[in-house]
């Protein structure tokens, strides 16, 4: 955290180069009132100053009330509205992570979903979620408690002589996130019911250490990815899943819920699954 005075500074550094930020002796180097020894203004109002070697930090009434009635005066929350654009593809997968500027430096992939956008169309299959991991297994088991997160889109093309589509997909081990990409899908089988249908897909797939984001870590490059599936409808509170990723030599790296012999299917703890 640093000193009041390194805190301060470095307020005064993220703010001082906007239009409406002043500093200290730039407002009136004659005053010497409450605080003078440092005072950053924003829009000419106090935001940030030094009294007697503590750092105040002046915010709004209301959020003031919203942080001690939350009796947790270092949580907040944010909200983005975002546009998807996934220009002529019937559907594609987006990974969306957090970052906050000025004083909050965390940027974890710990953090990261995966958000599926699709048209509405008919022969393919498509989804988006999350698991709770409680019985993983395979070399890089998802923690207990954590999520894994999915979203896939597959498809045959129109002549129906290929495979289209992708699946991305998150896991946390050991406070490590794991990125699991396949873009090259191998096969899929679609089995109809009255409200949904049940659907398998193979394909290739890399796994990359994603836990820090500036310098991801290849594990794999040609891995073997299954994922077996059930719509039964919507919403996708029925709707179950099961993934599961060996290594190029056969290894089993994950599976999201074992049985002891083989990856069962799971319900989602959020999301939806369709099977058109
Ligand atoms: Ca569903």
């Amino acid at each position: 955290m640093g000193t009041p005075e390194e805190r301060y500074a470095a307020l005064v550094d993220a703010l001082v180069s906007t239009s409406d930020a002043r500093q200290g002796s730039d407002i009136d180097p004659t005053r010497k009132g409450f605080g003078s020894s440092g005072q950053l203004r924003i829009g000419g109002k106090i935001f940030a100053m030094l009294v007697r070697g503590r750092l105040v930090v002046k915010l709004p009434r209301q959020r003031v009330d919203g942080l001690i009635a939350a009796g947790d005066t270092t949580t907040g929350t944010a909200t983005c509205s975002w546009t998807a654009n996934i220009g002529t593809q019937n559907s594609q997968s987006f990974t969306i992570g957090i970052v906050a500027g000025n004083y909050y430096t965390r940027n974890s992939p710990l953090d990261n979903t995966v958000v599926t956008v699709s048209r509405p169309l008919s022969n393919f299959i498509t989804g988006g979620g999350y698991l709770l991991m409680s019985s993983s297994a395979g070399l890089k088991p998802g923690d207990p408690g954590t999520r894994n997160n999915f979203g896939f889109n597959v498809k045959y093309n129109k002549g129906m002589t290929n495979l289209q589509g992708s699946i991305n997909t998150i896991l946390r081990n050991g406070g490590h996130a794991y990125q699991i990409k396949g873009n090259s899908m191998t096969s899929l089988a679609v089995q109809p019911l009255p409200a949904g249908g049940r659907a398998t897909f193979y394909g290739k797939a890399s796994i990359q250490d994603v836990t820090v984001p500036a310098s991801p870590v290849s594990i794999d490059g040609n891995a073997t990815l299954q994922v077996t599936l059930t719509d039964i409808g919507e919403p996708g509170t029925g709707d179950t899943i099961g993934i599961t990723l060996w290594t190029k030599t056969g290894d089993l790296w994950f599976t999201s819920n074992w049985s002891g012999t083989k990856t069962v299917e799971q319900t989602l703890a959020g999301g939806n699954l369709v099977v058109h």
